[in-house]
């Protein structure tokens, strides 16, 4: 099964869990997702590679499986709201928004450019993007308002936000915390993008969070632990949420920054670096691209963002090479 770009998985239901079938091709996809938001931070020359990577099977999980939304008309009433609060890491959320068909591929290769609409950090107005970001703390305040707003309304959608976990240093996430469960607000699920790094350090030396789920729990939410690079386990986290009812649930996803590139995983100095374009020949290698043949798609797409056949064949010159050098 091939979910190509601009298809939701069609099969699934909720009550049931995903098939083998349907969790190949989610993993396809997000691989798809990491080449293609690296090729973007590359062009750009900056922006955040490891938090994007870190997050790619949440975001992939999300609005190819549990989201309802229609791309084609991203002002919906009755859509799930997603809210990246941690907006920096917008290059992954900017890349599965043009592969779910929000807005053409071709708009990528403008990331961070003068003019774009796809900046440094998440802006109203880009379609699908549902906040303003860039200073972190505000995201779950923003997505209890939206929640509280939809209850007022009679309206049933769920909200999602999405955290990092240096980002839970900010005083104001546990002022949400305890509105969200005061309120009992059961729409309203967090995610932590647990990867243990905050820009260039490690989270236990700048500001040590454990008992994470404890803190959440007695800030009276369910709290999910989940290994936040396998997407059975999200989805499954994510049915066990909706189900939730009277208290708001967080589901902690235990992640690797950087995942999927050696040179990256867990490396702070990949916080907010862009790969070099040999460091993307490289990446684009470990993430399963190969120069011919059925992994080869990458190209492809590489030409539906807009990039010259002399520069792909740079790329794909530059992985023959490795190859070569490893026989
Ligand atoms: C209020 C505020 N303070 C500082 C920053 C600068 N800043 C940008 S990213 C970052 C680290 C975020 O770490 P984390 O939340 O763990 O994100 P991730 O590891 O997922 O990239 C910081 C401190 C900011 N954007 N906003
Ligand atoms: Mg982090």
């Amino acid at each position: 099964m091939t979910i190509v770009r601009r298809q939701a998985l069609l099969t699934n239901n909720l009550s049931n869990g995903l098939s083998k079938d349907e969790v190949v091709a989610l993993k396809r996809v997000a691989q798809r997702i990491r080449r293609n938001l690296l090729v973007t931070v590359a062009e750009a020359g900056s922006g955040h590679s490891g938090g994007s990577l870190s997050e790619t099977d949440i975001l992939t999980t999300l609005y190819y499986s549990i989201l309802t939304h229609d791309p084609q008309n991203p002002s919906l009433p009755s859509r799930d709201r997603f809210i990246l609060s941690k907006a920096h890491a917008c290059p992954a959320l900017y890349t599965v928004l043009a592969d779910r068909g929000y807005f053409p591929m071709s708009d990528l290769s403008s990331f961070r450019k003068i003019d774009s609409h796809l900046q440094g950090h998440t802006r109203i107005g880009t379609p699908g993007v549902e906040m303003s970001g860039g200073s972190l703390g505000m995201g779950l305040s923003f997505g209890i308002g939206i929640a509280l707003a939809a209850r007022v309304d009679s309206k049933n959608h769920n909200t999602y936000v999405l955290l990092g976990d240096g980002e839970c240093d900010e005083g104001q996430i546990w002022e949400a915390a305890m509105a969200a469960s005061h309120y009992k607000l059961d729409t309203i699920t967090a995610i932590v993008d647990r990867n243990g790094i905050q820009n260039d350090r490690f989270t236990s030396e700048v500001m040590e969070l454990e008992p994470l789920a404890q803190k959440w729990r007695a800030f009276g939410w369910r709290v999910l632990t989940v290994n936040g690079h396998s997407v059975p386990a999200l989805y499954k986290a994510f049915v066990q949420a909706k189900q939730t009812k009277g208290q708001p649930t967080v589901i902690i996803a235990k992640t690797i920054k950087g995942k999927g590139v050696s040179f990256m995983e867990n490396n702070p100095g990949f916080h907010g670096k862009a790969p070099s374009w040999g460091e993307l020949a490289i990446a684009l290698a470990e993430l399963g691209a190969k120069p011919e043949g059925k992994d080869s798609a990458w190209k492809a797409d590489m030409l539906t963002m807009g990039y010259s056949p002399e520069r792909i064949s740079s790329i794909s010159n530059a992985i023959v090479q490795m190859k070569v050098s490893q026989t």
